[in-house]
């Protein structure tokens, strides 16, 4: 049987770390095709549709780039998203805020006005926590209390990637609510499994 191919970088966190952890969460099978810099230089940046990854290939061969576009492809498949209109509205409103503090990386990446980066990435991550405490659920840690959903994972894997990478320029205790969303989910039983097994 067919399945499809999320196509993206190997490494900690990034931009298909959501759709991957949605795809383990929800039991939907998908080939998990990680690649290196060196591997992406000599041979999947020529293969990517537009350039750039990660993409997802379907089974019938047609393609879905965007990672939010395949976040919500993986988050249906695992039914992450809230059936509840206003929870999946505060869903949505998160991954937005949170999608806002990739611009300050490009310069980390880059390495260049790092220190002008760092300030607007702290600025940016202040409202991100701000606004996520707004519905948080006290018991759980997780950004609604209707439970795990798509939001949840985006947090997460954009708390990982840019504290493994980046440590000086995101400090978790800064960030309370967005602590508490990173560690209900690496606690969560299936993440936690997905962890234990990566390769
Ligand atoms: N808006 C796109 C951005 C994709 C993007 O910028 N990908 C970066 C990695 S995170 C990339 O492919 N960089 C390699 C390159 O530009 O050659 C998305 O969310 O998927």
């Amino acid at each position: 049987m067919a399945i499809p191919t999320l196509n993206y970088f190997d490494g900690p966190g990034g931009r298909a770390e959501a759709s991957r952890l949605a795809f383990h969460v929800g039991g939907v099978e998908f080939e998990d095709r990680r690649f290196t810099h060196e591997q992406w230089g000599a041979e999947y940046k020529a293969k990517a549709p537009t350039g750039l990854a990660p993409w997802l290939e379907l089974e019938d061969g047609s393609y879905i780039v965007e990672s939010k576009a395949i976040l919500m492809y993986a988050a249906n498949k695992a039914a992450l998203i809230p059936k509840d209109p206003v929870e999946a509205a505060v869903a949505e409103q998160a991954c937005s805020i949170m999608d806002a503090c990739f611009g300050p990386l490009k310069s980390l990446y880059m390495n260049t006005e790092v220190e002008k980066a760092k300030v607007e990435l702290a600025e940016k991550l202040s409202v991100a926590d701000k606004v996520i405490a707004t519905r948080q659920s006290e018991s759980t840690g997780f950004i609604s209390n209707t439970g795990l959903s798509y939001a949840d994972l985006f947090v997460f894997a954009f708390v990982l990637g840019v504290t493994t990478r980046f440590p000086d320029a995101m400090k978790i205790e800064n960030y309370p609510h967005l602590k508490k969303v990173y560690e209900a989910v690496k606690a969560y039983p299936k993440v936690a499994e997905y962890y234990k097994s990566r390769s």
